[in-house]
This record gives C-alpha cells, structure tokens and sequence, in this order.
C-alpha cells in the first residue's frame, strides 16, 4: 500500500509517525509542516492531484481547518482516503468530521499524535514488527514527553528521545529508528547515545544561562511576558525560564526570528488563547504563533536603512 503522510515537522510526535508507517506499508511519502503551513501545503497538494498517487493519506499531530475540511467531506471518494489523527485540544471541535479523530484525553492518561497514530495501526494493520514491545515503549516515551506525563514519575528518558532527534536531526533520526525497530525487541538507549546526550546537556545549560541574561520584560494584553530571542533548544530555553521566573512572568515568549515564536509557561494561563491573538495554536502550557510575513525585510530595513532590494 502507498501512502501519504502529512505530520507535525518540529518535534518526536511529529516524526515517530514516520517510522511507524514505514514499519507498515510499502511505500510512503510524507511531507512535514507547521501548524501554521498545513492548510496551505495541504491544499495545494489536493489541488495539483496527487492524492490520486496514493491508496491513504493521513495527516498526525496536525490538522486542517474547517473550511479544507467542509470539502474533503464533500468529496465522495477522498473522503474514505483520508485520516486524521491530533490532539490539540484547540481542534476537539473537528470531531465532527468522520475522517478526523482528535484525542486530547481518554480520562486516564493524555494522548499524543504517535500514539492515536499508532492504536489506529495496531487495530488496522497488526503486523509482527508493529507487536514487539519496542514499538509501544517508544510511543510511550514520546506520548510522556508531548503530554509533559514524564514530569509525573521523572521519566527522564522521554527527554532523552527528543534530545537525540535534536542531535541527530530528522533524518537521520527516521532511519536510525526505523532500523532499530526492524531490529530489537525491547527500547533502550545505548552507550554512544547517552554519551552524546551528556553533551548535549551541558551546551543547553550553556545556551539557557547566556539566554536568561538577555531576557527582556515586556507587558502584553496585560501580561507580564519574558521575551528571549533563541534560535536554539526553544523548548527548553521556555520551559525553564518559564519555572525559574515564574514570581516575576506569567510566561515565556522564545521569538526565532527565522521561523516563529513559541509560548512556555507554568501558570494556570491559557498559552493556547494568547498564541490564537497571534494566528497561533497549541497547548495550554506550551503554544506557538508565526510570525509577521514580511519580518525578515523589516529587519533588513532597519539595520540597513540604504538597503534595496536586489534579484
Ligand atoms: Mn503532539
């Protein structure tokens, strides 16, 4: 079977789907996006035809809007092609599509994309490799870390998992997983990998530290916001500014300038609802909005104030 997978592009729960699929079908294509891209990308690739291509298309820790979804449920045959499996609560509403599923919590425990994603591979396509534990204690690690469930027991191998696709990047991290769980039966972290990871630690202490120093306080719809320009380790650089200085911020704004800018906070403040002022999306605790179209221009602009624009 072939199949096309659109899925989140910045962290595990948005690649993982990648290798699971590839433990299950024959061919697969995915294309990675934002939140903020999906329904762009989404709808010129239902445009241009290429959905034809494919036996399923499936869309994991993302969704589309309302309106692309008004008219996949009118299209008769596309309609039984496409699944899609999220959690954002922001989207709960679009439950009211058949082809869509979205699962912030069954009640007991919190889901994530990978592992919806997963439950629905295990009832449809209940292959050998996709029963070995590997591939649950995988998703387990993943589903802890996007759900934060890891703060609960101090499960510090679900941060080890996302720091390795920080290390490896996502290539390599799909192939090295990929490969892994074609082979082992049960998940670990081997010696190599925790010796990077050490490393890894101590140049995100490094980066935090120098980060913490250029915070800059602003206020913002009431808010007493600390803003930090990283274009590195952003969860981390939030979360923890966010605990550290909860007495003085409500929350955490990381702008990268190159890409977007993400919300951390640690108080009972709906991140989810800021980032919404900002065409942004996300959790309550963790959000994220793009930014203005034309910013890189702008900046140019100011620094060089003789700048033209050149081909
Ligand atoms: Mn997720």
């Amino acid at each position: 079977m072939k199949i096309l997978l659109f899925s989140h592009k910045s962290d595990v729960d948005g690649i993982t789907p990648v290798i699971l699929s590839k433990l299950v079908f024959e061919q697969v294509d995915y294309i990675l996006e934002e939140p903020s891209t999906i329904n762009e990308k989404f709808k010129t690739v239902y445009e241009e035809g290429t959905f034809n291509n494919y036996d399923f298309i499936y869309i994991t820790d993302l969704c589309i809007n309302q309106k692309i979804a008004q008219q996949i449920e009118q299209d008769e045959i596309l309609k039984e092609k496409i699944l899609v499996f999220d959690h954002h609560h922001t989207n709960i509403e679009m439950n009211q599509y058949s082809f869509i599923t979205v699962i912030d919590s069954d009640g007991e425990k919190k889901e994530c994309g990978s592992s919806l994603y997963f439950q629905h591979l295990l009832e449809t396509y209940p292959n050998e490799t996709l029963q070995k534990p590997v591939i649950r204690e995988m998703v387990e690690l993943v589903r802890l870390i996007d759900t934060w469930e890891w703060k609960k027991d101090n499960v510090i191998e679900a941060t080890w998992i996302s720091s390795l696709l920080g290390i490896y990047g996502r290539d390599y991290y799909i192939d090295f997983y990929y490969n892994f769980c074609l082979k082992e039966s049960h998940f670990y972290f081997n010696q190599e990998q925790k010796y990077l990871l050490e490393v890894e630690d101590i140049r995100i202490k490094n980066y935090i530290e120098k980060k913490e120093g250029e915070m800059i306080p602003v206020e913002l719809h009431g808010y007493q916001v600390g803003i930090v320009f990283a274009e590195l380790y952003r969860s981390e650089v939030g979360n923890r500014l966010a605990e550290k200085y909860q007495d003085k911020y409500d929350f955490i704004a990381v702008i990268n300038v190159s890409r977007s800018v993400s919300y951390r906070g640690v108080k009972d403040i709906d991140l989810s609802a800021f980032a919404k002022i900002y065409g942004g999306a996300g959790h309550k605790q963790a959000a994220g909005s793009s930014l203005p179209e034309n910013l890189l221009n702008n900046i140019i602009e100011l620094i060089f104030k003789d700048s033209k624009e050149s081909t």
